[in-house]
Order: C-alpha cells, then sequence, then structure tokens
C-alpha cells in the first residue's frame, strides 16, 4: 500500500492520510482531536492532494479518523486571526477552488461519513459524488447560530442537494437532521445501521468504490462533469451538451467491447437486488 503524508498537523500528526488500495485513492482527515474542523493548512492539503490525483486512480474515498468526519471551519483559527472581510473572502475562495477540484475533477469521489458532518463538514461532503453515512451521522449548518454564514459553497453544492429553502430554514434555525433525515433529502445516499445488521458504512463505501471504478473512466468522468453543470444550463443548451457528451463518450476504446457483452448475452441484466 502506497502511503503519503500532507501537511503536518497537532504533535506532527499529517493533516491529511493518503494511501491506495489498487486503483482506489483513499484521503483521510486526520485531526480527530479537534474533529476534523478544517484549517488553512487542510484546505491547502486538500487541495493539494485533488490538483495532482494520480493517473492510474479511478475512484477516490474521502474518510475521516475518530467519531466525527468534520465539524467545519477551525473556529479557534478564525477567532485567533481575526480576519478581516477582504482575508476572510480569500480564505473562502480557497476552500471553494479546493471543493471544486473534488466535484469536478473528472474521478469519482466517494464520502463515507460518521458523527458530525456540520458547516463547512457538509460543503466538503456535498462535493462529494457518493455519500454513504453511519446511522449515527448527523448534519447541520450551525454557522447562522455562530454569527456567520457558509462559505465553502453551501449556498451553490448543498442547496442544489437539498433545496435553497430547506438551507434557508436550517441555518435559521440550527436544526440537526439525523442520518435518515439527511438521507430523506439527499445528503447521503445510503444509510447504514450496523445494529439491524447493515453492512458498516466504511466497507459500504469501500465496495462502491471498486464497482465504480470499474465503469468505463470517460464514462465517470462525464458523469462526475456534466451532469451539475448541465443542470446550471438552460434546457436548449443542456440538451445540446448532453448529446455532445454522448457522442464523445461512446467513441472510447472498450464501448464497442462493452455493447458487445451485452449483445452475446455475456453482460449482467439489470435487476433489483442484484
Ligand atoms: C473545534 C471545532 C471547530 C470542535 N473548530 N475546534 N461548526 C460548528 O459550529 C461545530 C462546532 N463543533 C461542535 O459542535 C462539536 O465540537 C462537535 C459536535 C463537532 C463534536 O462534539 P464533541 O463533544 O465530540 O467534541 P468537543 O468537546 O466539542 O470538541 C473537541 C475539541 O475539538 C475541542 O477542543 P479542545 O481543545 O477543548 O479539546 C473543540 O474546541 C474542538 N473543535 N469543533 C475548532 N469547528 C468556510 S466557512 C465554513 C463555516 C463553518 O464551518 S462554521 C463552523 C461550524
Amino acid at each position: 500500500m502506497f502511503m503519503t503524508q500532507c501537511q503536518e498537523n497537532f504533535m506532527s500528526d499529517p493533516i491529511l492520510l493518503t494511501s491506495e488500495q489498487g486503483n482506489i485513492g483513499i484521503v483521510t482527515l486526520n485531526m480527530a482531536h479537534k474533529r476534523n474542523a478544517l484549517n488553512e493548512d487542510a484546505i491547502a492539503a486538500i487541495d493539494a492532494y485533488f490538483s495532482a490525483v494520480p493517473s492510474h486512480i479511478r475512484t477516490i474515498l474521502l474518510t475521516a479518523k475518530g467519531d466525527h468526519f468534520c465539524a467545519g471551519l477551525d473556529l479557534k483559527e478564525h477567532h485567533d486571526k481575526a480576519r478581516s472581510g477582504v482575508e476572510f473572502m480569500r480564505v473562502c475562495q480557497g476552500w471553494h477552488r479546493a471543493f471544486d477540484k473534488i466535484q469536478h475533477g473528472g474521478i469519482p469521489v466517494i464520502a463515507c461519513l460518521q458523527g458530525a458532518v456540520v458547516g463547512g463538514g457538509l460543503e466538503l461532503a456535498s462535493a462529494a459524488h457518493v455519500r454513504v453515512a453511519d446511522s449515527r451521522t448527523f448534519f447541520a449548518l450551525p454557522e447562522g447560530t455562530r454569527g456567520i454564514f457558509t462559505g465553502g459553497g453551501a449556498t451553490v453544492r448543498t442547496a442544489r442537494i437539498i433545496s435553497a429553502p430547506r438551507m434557508v430554514e436550517m441555518m435559521l434555525t440550527g436544526r440537526v437532521l439525523d442520518a435518515q433525515e439527511g438521507r430523506e433529502l439527499g445528503l447521503a445516499h445510503y444509510v447504514c445501521d450496523t445494529a439491524k445488521g447493515d453492512t458498516p458504512a466504511p466497507e459500504l463505501a469501500l465496495t462502491l468504490a471498486k464497482k465504480i471504478a470499474g465503469n468505463e473512466p470517460l464514462s465517470n468522468y462525464a458523469i462526475v462533469s456534466a451532469i451539475s453543470r448541465i443542470a446550471d444550463m438552460s434546457a436548449t443548451d443542456g440538451l445540446f451538451t448532453e448529446g455532445l457528451v454522448m457522442a464523445m463518450i461512446q467513441q472510447g476504446d472498450d464501448v464497442q467491447e462493452r455493447l458487445g457483452e451485452f449483445v452475446n448475452k455475456k453482460a449482467h441484466k439489470v435487476q433489483l437486488n442484484a
């Protein structure tokens, strides 16, 4: 297993652990002592990893050490630095850049969630394409109750998942959603309750990462790059772009072979609970 360490953390621990299992990249937030709250170095480490993903990596698993996925902005750093408006605008733009590389980097990212997925932690999770949650996960946007606002992309990414009016209500009231409520709104796609015999979330997330890695890389690229962009277009432009993307993707090297497998009855069928 390949392992690198990104930047230094509390007591010289790396902020981010990165490793590989075959063609799966694994990125792990490693600041459990502060519930994986994100300071400037953490954002820089995330940006650095997603800026230079090794070419053999087909999917990325985003995980976190400890009981909580991510407590959002490092409030201590923010408080201690007493940033000016302009300084914090630049910090927010750094978050936007880093998380945009997650969402639009062309490689599917599967987030494995546990405990708190709050504030900037929810903004980070919202940039991932598949979210698998442990049943004790909870979601919140407490910025409104802390006298600040979202700055890591929630107004764009999270609002598009749960709808803008829902986000307004969550922020005004500081409401905390449990894993099931989060799933109903699309914040989690899978909820794993091991007490009920479900596969543990990390195991399911890895299984899904491996399955997605088996898709055509160009198909995956289009799925994670085109759909959210087309959603921002007019219907006319969207349909035109969809056609162009399809025309390009279907010229991929192995497409004929994959289609032939179905035609020759060698491919799997689409079945419920397969
Ligand atoms: C932190 C942070 C943090 C914990 N920044 N240090 N985010 C929030 O408002 C979430 C704030 N955090 C919490 O509500 C709770 O810490 C948790 C529910 C996540 C976890 O509770 P718990 O009981 O497991 O831990 P704890 O005792 O509260 O915290 C353990 C340590 O982590 C403690 O430090 P210590 O030195 O006393 O050990 C906490 O101070 C530290 N810690 N969360 C800094 N967020 C780009 S804009 C994004 C806007 C936002 O994200 S606003 C932040 C929203």
